[in-house]
């Protein structure tokens, strides 16, 4: 069985998670549902990041307790997951005990493998992104410097543990060269390349002295461990890599053929595409097979953030036009390549279009004509007296069969939207020219009950295959045809299926 571990960043639980947060998340659980559905054994994480200066900052801000804050935040990014039927198998929060022992124990194995070592960090640092700059990489304003994001940097300079990245720079950039398909999009690995590594890649501040909100290294209590150290191993912690208890990273890291694929924005892919990689080759472990970026979703031309006070929050589109809505919308919109602008006209656009005319609509309507003409109960293709049409109909759904593995094995879920959505208007075009009310009228059953059957047929197909993402309206519809709905009914005859009344599964808006 082929098999797959699937994750996404563990997000800062420094507030309420936004679209941002929900729009990687949906992707990385569609991802998961249709490897599930072609038959993978999957393995899908997320969770909360929850040390660090950012956090400590906040809770101090907002006058919580650490603690009390972390619980409230990851309690509302679970409520959020569950509503939008997210179905991770872990969700790791980095102050468990689990995760922090672990954590402990890779720091004292590099420690003594003399990959990390003590000495002064001196630094451009990022509190918000919790990054070094170096004064090139700086943006400069008014005679100040700031990250890529826009917050202004703090000079560092205090003792620390710093990681041996340095060592391993020729290496990496020989790895990306070598593979073409760790990042995705390839561009990105240029881009790497040409801001972090082509410079000279430092030697990495891994503790801190000034903070205590952290996991306590050991070697040096005086000094916690910083937070994106703590924070990338817990891929590892996530498969209770170095317990007792390690099936996990046995089944979905050790063994090889098990696909690794880590999904995130870009603008902590420096972290994912160089460090990481560089922390597991210091351990002697395999590489994750893909690191895939998307673009940010932007807010009135700017990254949607937190920081920026500019974030969308999901619930108002859930509340107003369903969970499937918002799954929908963020996959079909998804860029790897860029960024997208987020609006409400858009949205609603996409929705009316999309899930209320065609997906809703057509459903309606068939099982509409399946009432009026053929007492609820699916016609048999009599397979005479198939004219154009039909057959163009026919080739179209083979078609798509043919090839919605391959979209699915090589992450292009959205490519597989167009298909759907290009076969939708070809069905609408398939009602308007075969005018199955005249068929009635004029007494033509056998090339009615052809059109029925071919129709419906493909139309299972369509909703089985957007399944994985329109979860409640699978659900609904399963109960309108009572029948369980799963990729092995694709291609199937339904002839002979009794179906019950349809209600709108998508109101227009
Ligand atoms: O970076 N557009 O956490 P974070 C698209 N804790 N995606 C967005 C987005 C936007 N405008 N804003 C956020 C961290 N995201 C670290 C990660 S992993 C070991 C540690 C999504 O809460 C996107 O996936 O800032 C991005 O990479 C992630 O949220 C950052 O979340």
């Amino acid at each position: 069985m082929k098999k797959i571990y699937i994750t996404t960043p563990i997000y800062y639980s420094s507030g309420k998670p936004h679209l941002g947060h929900a729009y990687t998340t949906i992707l990385a659980d569609v991802i998961a549902k249709y490897k599930k559905a072609i038959g993978y054994d999957v393995f899908f994480t997320t969770g909360m990041d929850e040390h660090g200066q950012k956090i400590f900052d906040v809770a101090k801000k907002i006058k919580k307790d650490v603690e009390q804050m972390l619980d409230d935040n990851a309690k509302i990014f679970q409520e959020l997951w569950k509503k939008l039927d997210i179905s991770y198998d872990f969700f790791v929060r980095t102050t468990k005990q689990k995760h922090k022992k672990i954590v402990q124990k890779i720091f004292s194995y590099l420690y003594k493998k003399k990959y990390i070592y003590e000495g002064i960090w001196t630094s451009y640092y990022c509190p918000n992104c919790e990054e070094n700059y170096t004064k090139t990489q700086a943006i400069k304003k008014n005679g100040k410097l700031f990250c890529k994001l826009g917050h202004e940097l703090v000079f560092k300079n205090e003792p620390s543990f710093f990681l041996k990245t340095s060592k391993f720079q020729q290496w990496i950039t020989n790895y990306f060269q070598k593979h073409q398909n760790f990042i995705y999009p390839s561009f990105r690995a240029k881009e790497l390349i040409n801001n972090f590594l082509e410079e000279g890649l430092k030697d990495l501040s891994i503790s801190r002295k000034t903070l205590h909100w952290g996991i306590p290294i050991k070697e040096n209590k005086e000094h916690v461990i910083y937070v994106w150290f703590d924070a990338l191993f817990n891929y590892l912690t996530n498969l209770d890599f170095a317990t007792k208890k390690c099936q996990n990273f046995t089944k979905y890291w050790k063994d090889k053929k098990c696909e690794i694929v880590h999904l995130m924005s870009k603008e902590i892919s420096r972290f994912h595409c160089i460090y990481w990689p560089i922390m597991l080759k210091m351990l002697n472990l395999r590489l994750p097979n893909k690191v895939i970026i998307h673009g940010w979703i932007i807010n009135n031309n700017e990254k949607m953030s937190k920081s920026k006070g500019n974030v969308i929050d999901p619930w108002q589109y859930i509340n107003n036009f369903g969970s499937d809505a918002l799954r929908y919308f963020l996959v079909k919109e998804s860029s790897f390549e860029n960024d997208f602008n987020f609006t409400d006209k858009f949205f609603c656009d996409v929705y009316n279009h999309d899930l209320a005319n065609n997906y809703g609509n057509m459903l309606t309507r068939i099982v509409g004509m399946i009432k009026k003409y053929c007492h609820d109960v699916v016609p048999s293709l009599t397979k005479t007296n198939l004219d154009h049409n039909d057959q163009k109909i026919i080739i179209k759904r083979k078609e798509i069969l043919k090839k919605y593995k391959n979209f699915i094995n090589n992450y292009k879920i959205k490519d597989l939207l167009n298909e759907v959505q290009n076969s939708y208007l070809l069905l609408n075009k398939y009602i308007d020219e075969t005018k199955p009310w005249i068929l009635f009228k004029n007494r033509e059953f056998s090339k009615l009950f052809n059109f029925l059957n071919i129709i419906f047929n493909f139309n299972c197909d369509l909703i089985i295959l957007l399944s994985p993402i329109l979860t409640q309206a699978t659900k609904r519809i399963e109960k309108i045809l009572h029948l369980k709905l799963n990729f092995e009914l694709l291609n199937k005859d339904h002839a002979k299926l009794k179906i019950h009344s349809c209600p709108p599964l998508f109101e227009r808006k």
